[in-house]
């Protein structure tokens, strides 16, 4: 009898606290305890039959997101994050041909190199997460095989467009999406509703398809390079130029790539007159503190797709905060993560939270009172 999603939250949510000083000690010997994976996993006897025939750069790269992942869980200290994410690690890599049982092999070589770099009074709670994490294989297994449907609804009359605007974008057809949008954007507050209703379902779409193994990497790298393109040209439509409203920063995350949720904002926004400066996907946080000190924004919008990227958010919120200079501007945070783990944003020290672009615009009209 297997644990459903709300339930293995539940039991997620009884494993032991860990303390700052170990959060802090397995942060900051990731690098070693990643390699230390990479080398045990590399010289495994079935290591292909494990990442089912992947280069092994796959299994590289998940180590590392799986090392920023848990430093961000244990100091943060959010376990529901770890349960609602685990199943989906075990989806996504088994739908790229990774055997299960590579999880396993994976954690107990994890627990190795805790043993091996981390002193022995940091350990205990670390690796009680981790022998919970072991002992849930089977149900970490069959929750990932539950059906899970990203689908973001789509108005009726847009349905037929968003569709082709998908099959265009996977097939890297720039010029139909750009038809598709022109029928759509006249003017500037067409925009919205073109974002809301074809882009960021077209992309939830490209996501779940990229998840279930149906689309390359190519693939969805060609359909985020054409609705790059697309919002690059209708955004520019009826322009206003004149900047009435205050000073906002726009950005993702140190490290975070996904840029396409941020990019949305600014446009709206500037489109409201709002005077924006974007910055684009993985500003890194000593460069983006320099430019909140020379350019003053009222307020910094941070974007955060990625779980893995939190601690780091976390820190630098921390900074802007403990500044003399900055602590004034409001720091709105938004992004995937925080929807789909709606009190997680609160661990990051932002002012607020807006899960979208209505919110985001209901939060900012109340300022402008
Ligand atoms: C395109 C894409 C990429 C592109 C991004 C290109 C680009 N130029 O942005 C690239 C190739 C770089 C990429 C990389 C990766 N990706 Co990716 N990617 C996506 C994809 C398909 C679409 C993202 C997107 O554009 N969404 C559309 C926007 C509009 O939606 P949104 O970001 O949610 O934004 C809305 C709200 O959240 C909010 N919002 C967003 N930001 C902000 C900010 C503020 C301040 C506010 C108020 C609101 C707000 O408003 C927006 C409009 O309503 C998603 C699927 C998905 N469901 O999103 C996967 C997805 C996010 N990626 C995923 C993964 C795993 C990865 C990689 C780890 C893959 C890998 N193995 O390397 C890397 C991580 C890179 C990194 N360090 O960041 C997973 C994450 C799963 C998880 N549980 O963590 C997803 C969900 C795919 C999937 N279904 O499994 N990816």
């Amino acid at each position: 009898m297997f644990l459903g999603f709300d339930d293995i939250v539940k039991e997620a949510k009884k494993l032991p606290v860990v303390s700052l000083a170990a959060a802090t000690a397995y942060h900051e010997k990731t690098s070693f305890l990643t390699e230390y994976v990479d080398e045990t996993l590399a010289s495994h006897p079935k290591i292909h039959d494990l990442t089912g025939h992947n280069p092994l750069q796959v299994m590289y790269d998940n180590h590392r997101h799986h090392a920023a992942f848990m430093a961000t869980v244990f100091s943060i200290a959010n376990y529901e994050l770890l349960a609602r994410t685990v199943p989906w690690v075990y989806r996504a890599y088994s739908a790229h041909s990774f055997s299960f049982d590579y999880f396993p092999v994976e954690l107990k070589a994890w627990v190795a190199a805790i043993d091996k770099y981390m002193a022995t009074d940091m350990t205990a709670e670390i690796k009680s997460v981790y022998a919970w994490m072991i002992k849930q294989h089977e149900n970490m297994m069959y929750l990932s095989q539950i059906k899970k449907e990203h689908k973001l609804p789509v108005r009726e009359d847009w349905l037929e467009k968003k569709t082709s605007f998908l099959a265009a974008a996977l097939d890297g057809d720039h010029r139909k999406c750009l038809g598709i949008a022109k029928e759509f954007v006249l003017t500037g507050k067409d925009i919205e509703p073109f974002y809301l209703q074809i882009i960021q379902p077209v992309m939830y779409e490209v996501g779940m398809l990229w998840e279930q193994g149906t689309v390359s990497v190519a693939q969805e790298h060609l359909a985020s390079a054409v609705v790059g393109r697309v919002m690059a040209s209708t955004s520019m439509v009826d322009v206003v130029c004149d900047r009435v409203m205050p000073k906002v920063v726009i950005t993702a995350a140190p490290n975070e790539y996904h840029e396409i949720g941020a990019w949305m904002i600014s446009d709206i926004l500037e489109h409201d007159g709002w005077d924006v400066k974007y910055l684009g996907a993985n500003t890194p946080a000593d460069d983006l503190l320099e430019l909140l000190k020379s350019f003053k924004p009222k307020v910094l919008a941070m974007s955060v797709t990625m779980p893995f990227n939190i601690l780091k958010v976390k820190q630098l919120i921390g900074v802007i905060k403990a500044d003399a200079e900055l602590k004034k501007i409001l720091v709105v945070i938004g992004g995937r993560t925080f929807n789909e783990n709606p009190e997680l944003w609160q661990s990051t020290g932002a002012d607020c939270f807006a899960a979208n672009i209505q919110e985001i615009k209901t939060l900012f009209a109340k300022m402008e009172k």
